[in-house]
């Protein structure tokens, strides 16, 4: 961990960097499979999962028996933990529908709008070292209240050919549709361009590694929409001298065991405070199973102390954190001068893990500073907003003249003529 004191702004935006990935040769690889993918559909899907996955698979699609014989794996503990979740994301999510009302812009001219979903969604869900069966949840249960027709979810499967039972239990309880196994770009490539057993989907959503990404950015030029561009998760706590280090440690560990790229950061006004969560991030880091990779990503976190709130709160809409943890007295004041973050958890009794997995909060959020100009994954992310329009007579006679003088002094006739032979 480094530890920085008083930094001068002209330090900020050094200190506030993120890790850049070298994409040289990424973009290449990238658009090599996904090419392949275009043009072979399945058969190249299978491949790849042999070559990068080491699976040997018969088909995609995971079965009805598959489905069964991991509910039957998953403990009735968890599964009550998978449903309580579920039940909150689906709350805080079904509060968000949209009514659009009817506006009469003036006499006759009525205007509104109404939330559509997106007919075909595709989920992704990384393997890798830890199965997020909870963002399985944070995806789905959204697409389903929106009222998505087609939500697809495609996964790697780990070298047993199986999905992770909490995985595929998750998807039943949240509706997914159908179920694929593939991952990593083959699984970008198949769900925006459909091969003989995925379905083309319209929005692709979900994390995933520097590949994963890569091929969204991609496929999201021309064919197929993506929830956002995603980059390595990241965690800043904002404390001051009544924070508890424990807390603060045990946040700050919770981001850090995520990646070696993941990024934790406090920010208080309080130098003890900035001591002791040393101390008790080394602590705790001993005991957890996962201190190699949280040990790398904490190697470039920063415990940094500034003069005053004022500064801190500057400093946090600079960096724009996809989470902010605010353990500090008057967190709810705070609170309201925060104007760049992902997601904000107030108070020292509600951790990052709440909104990660059951508080109701989405947590497919901004990372990179995209907090700046991006939200979160929410029922917004499943709709589209389309305005409808009608005019009657009254209406046509008060616009109608506007409307002809603005086409005429755009030189655009033709607009004006649509307008004209109504009013004759
Ligand atoms: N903190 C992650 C989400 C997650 N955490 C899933 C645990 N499981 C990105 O917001
Ligand atoms: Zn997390």
């Amino acid at each position: 961990m480094i530890l920085i004191s008083n930094p001068d702004k002209s330090q900020w935006q050094e200190i506030l960097k993120r890790p850049v990935m070298n994409t040289e040769n990424l973009f290449d690889t990238v658009r090599s499979v996904i090419d392949r993918v275009k043009a072979e559909g399945d058969r190249a899907v299978l491949d790849y999962e042999e070559k990068f996955d080491k699976v040997v698979l018969a088909s995609l699609a995971v079965l009805e028996e598959e489905q069964q014989e991991a509910e039957n794996l998953v403990s009735e503990d968890l599964k009550a933990a998978i449903r309580l979740a579920k039940q909150n994301i689906e709350t805080f999510h079904a509060a968000q529908r949209f009514e659009g009302k009817k506006v009469q812009t003036q006499p006759g001219v009525t205007c509104w709008q109404k939330a559509v979903a997106i007919e075909k969604v595709g989920l992704y869900i990384p393997g890798g070292t830890a199965p997020l069966f909870s963002t399985v949840l944070m995806l789905a249960v959204p697409a389903k209240i929106a009222g998505c027709k087609e939500i697809v979810l495609c996964t790697p499967p780990g070298r047993d050919g199986k999905v992770h039972p909490a995985v595929l239990f998750a998807a039943k309880v949240a509706g997914v549709n159908r179920i694929f196994k593939a991952g990593g770009i083959q699984a970008i490539a198949a769900m925006a361009y459909g091969t003989e057993s995925v379905p083309k989907v319209y929005k692709i959503f979900g994390p995933g590694n520097q590949y994963v990404t890569a091929a969204k950015q991609l496929v999201s030029l021309r064919d197929v929409a993506i929830d956002m561009p995603a980059g390595p998760s990241e965690v800043e706590v904002l404390a001051d001298e009544t924070a508890n280090p424990v807390f603060v440690a045990a946040d700050l560990l919770s981001q850090a065991e995520h990646g070696v790229d993941s990024q934790a950061v406090l920010i208080t006004t309080s130098v003890e405070l900035q001591q002791a969560v040393k101390v008790e991030v080394e602590r705790q880091l001993a005991l957890l199973p996962r201190k190699e990779i949280a040990e790398k990503s904490l190697a470039n976190s920063k415990l940094i102390v500034v003069d005053s709130m004022k500064e801190a709160i500057e400093l946090t809409n600079a960096y724009a954190p996809e989470h902010l943890i605010i353990e500090t007295k008057d967190y709810l004041s705070l609170a309201e001068r925060i104007v760049n973050a992902g997601s904000v958890f107030l108070g020292s009794l509600t951790p990052e893990s709440a909104g990660d997995y059951a508080s109701g909060t989405n947590h497919t959020l901004p990372t990179n500073g995209y907090a700046k100009a991006y939200s979160g994954v929410s029922l917004d992310s499943f709709i589209r907003k389309i305005t409808f329009q009608e005019i009657k007579p009254e209406g046509l006679n008060s616009i109608g003249p506007a409307i002809e003088l603005m086409a005429a002094n755009e030189q655009l006739d033709a607009h004006k003529n649509a307008v004209s032979v109504r009013l004759l």
